[in-house]
């Protein structure tokens, strides 16, 4: 049984995993830098230690500065957040070899779905429908057989890459080895391991992502798909559960094929399969195997709490709820609220003079903002979620657009009126967008 957690993240996430092990009568330990001394979750913890300075490196990603906040606090289990170190399967080790509980999947099932080739080949061998592409990794020198057989245009990928970082298109014959030596320098550049991959180029796909949750034991459930479509530069935008572009049929199909793939796998904790989606087929890219930012719009619409089961399943309890327990009601979309210049997105630090969070049904608001809070410049730029339910995607659109106006936020600027501006366009209202769409809308209006 867990006693004590430490949150080792910051911002509205360490806030919404505080809320839930406080739910479960948890202890709690916010470990924080000097930057975020006054941030809510620190205030609002049972304990908090102090972990370094403001650069991630010499905090939030200090392995031995949380281990050591752990030790000196008795923390019995830690919860990664996104990001920072939650996929970091050294970090789930060394827990381990302490005796602390890591609370998502295995060190081996996070090495597996980090190396992007490994994941692929493991989705297929799983059952999982893959993007065509190459058998495992590609070099110089058979680049152009691959690319043939694979078929014009091709993505070169980085197997240490996900989340875009560090691919390449080329689009004809004489695009590929230049395409294919920036990706594989790039590659060793940023991840320090210069292998890639290739896949069949999608034009004009969707981005879809399933829920599952599993136990480690061989059971696993779905919890329905998130269009994360909306997205600029890789950084998602606005999400939806359920996605505009899916019937039941769609969804409980590919929900079933992701749940059975990690009960065969025997996977641990919450974790999402990425796919795209076009021409009515779905095409695995990634796992991620942590909780993601907009997990809040599937807990909206299934009335689960992930974090819940996450910690459930890290104590040997096991999963809450059978599958066919699971009722998809209703439709919900997040905003993510960022302190960026809504037209530039150039960050915007600094102290928020006014804030008044809107309320009613079926309206979530996840930020440890707070009025008089000064937003610090090392992190990123997300300050808060917005998240909002409604019993039909129409009736979701309206709650939003009144929602959006109600939203106070003085002193920095935000993404809000970004929203106020997407609530109001047909597209949006149709549900009718791909990967591209946004980047394109923001290219037409900021002319
Ligand atoms: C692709 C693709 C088109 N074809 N793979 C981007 C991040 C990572 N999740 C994989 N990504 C893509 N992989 C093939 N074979 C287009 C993208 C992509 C993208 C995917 C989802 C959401 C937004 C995106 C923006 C640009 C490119």
């Amino acid at each position: 049984m867990i006693s004590k957690i430490l949150i080792a993240n910051r911002g509205e996430i360490a806030l919404r995993v505080l809320r839930a092990c406080k739910e479960l009568g948890i202890a709690t330990v916010a470990v924080h830098s000097t930057a975020d001394s006054d941030a809510m979750h620190v205030r609002l913890a049972d304990e908090s230690v102090c972990i370094g300075p403001p650069p991630s490196r010499e905090s939030y990603l200090n392995i031995h500065q949380i281990v050591a906040a752990c030790e000196i606090t008795g923390a019995d289990a830690v919860h990664p957040g996104y990001g920072f170190l939650s996929e970091n399967a050294k970090f789930a080790d060394i827990l381990e070899a302490h005796g602390i509980t890591f609370i998502g999947p295995t060190a081996e099932h996070i090495r597996l779905m980090g190396d992007k080739i490994t994941a692929k080949k493991t989705a297929e061998e799983l059952g999982i429908p893959v993007v065509p592409g190459s058998d495992g990794e590609v070099r110089p020198e058979n680049a152009l057989k691959v690319a043939r057989e694979i078929g014009f245009p091709v993505l070169i990928k980085a197997t240490a890459g996900g989340g875009g970082r560090g691919m390449k298109v080329a689009r004809t014959e004489a695009d590929l080895e230049h395409a294919v030596a920036t990706a594989r320098s790039e590659a060793a550049a940023a991840f320090g391991n210069d292998a890639v991959y290739m896949e069949k180029f999608l034009g004009k796909p969707r981005h879809i992502e399933i829920q599952i949750v599993g136990d480690g034991e061989g059971n696993a459930i779905h919890l329905g798909e998130r269009d994360c479509s909306l997205q600029r530069r890789h950084q998602k935008v606005w999400e939806e559960a359920n996605s505009p572009a899916l019937n039941v049929e769609q969804r409980m199909k590919i929900g079933q094929v992701c749940a059975d793939a990690m009960k065969k796998m025997k996977y641990r904790g919450a974790g999402t399969i990425e796919f795209l989606y076009e021409n009515g087929e779905f095409y695995f890219i990634e796992m991620n195997t942590r909780l993601q930012v907009e997990h809040p719009i599937t807990e909206a619409i299934t009335g689960i709490d992930l974090v819940h089961e996450q910690i459930r399943v890290a104590s040997g309890a096991g999963l809450s709820a059978k599958q066919e327990d699971i009722v998809f009601s209703g439709h919900a979309i997040e905003c993510r609220i960022n302190a960026e210049d809504p037209r530039t997105f150039v960050p915007s630090p600094g102290t928020i003079t006014h804030f008044h969070a809107p309320g009613g049904l079926g309206v979530r608001v996840d930020s440890g903002a707070y009025q008089g809070y000064r937003i610090p410049p090392y992190y990123d730029s997300l300050i808060g979620k917005l998240i909002v339910h409604g019993r039909t995607r129409v009736e979701c659109m309206m709650r939003l657009r009144r929602v959006l106006d109600e939203f106070v936020i003085d002193g920095i600027k935000t993404t809000l009126p970004l929203f106020q501006n997407l609530i109001n366009n047909q597209d949006i209202a149709n549900g009718d967008y791909d990967i591209h769409w946004l980047e394109h809308h923001l290219a037409s209006t900021s002319a």
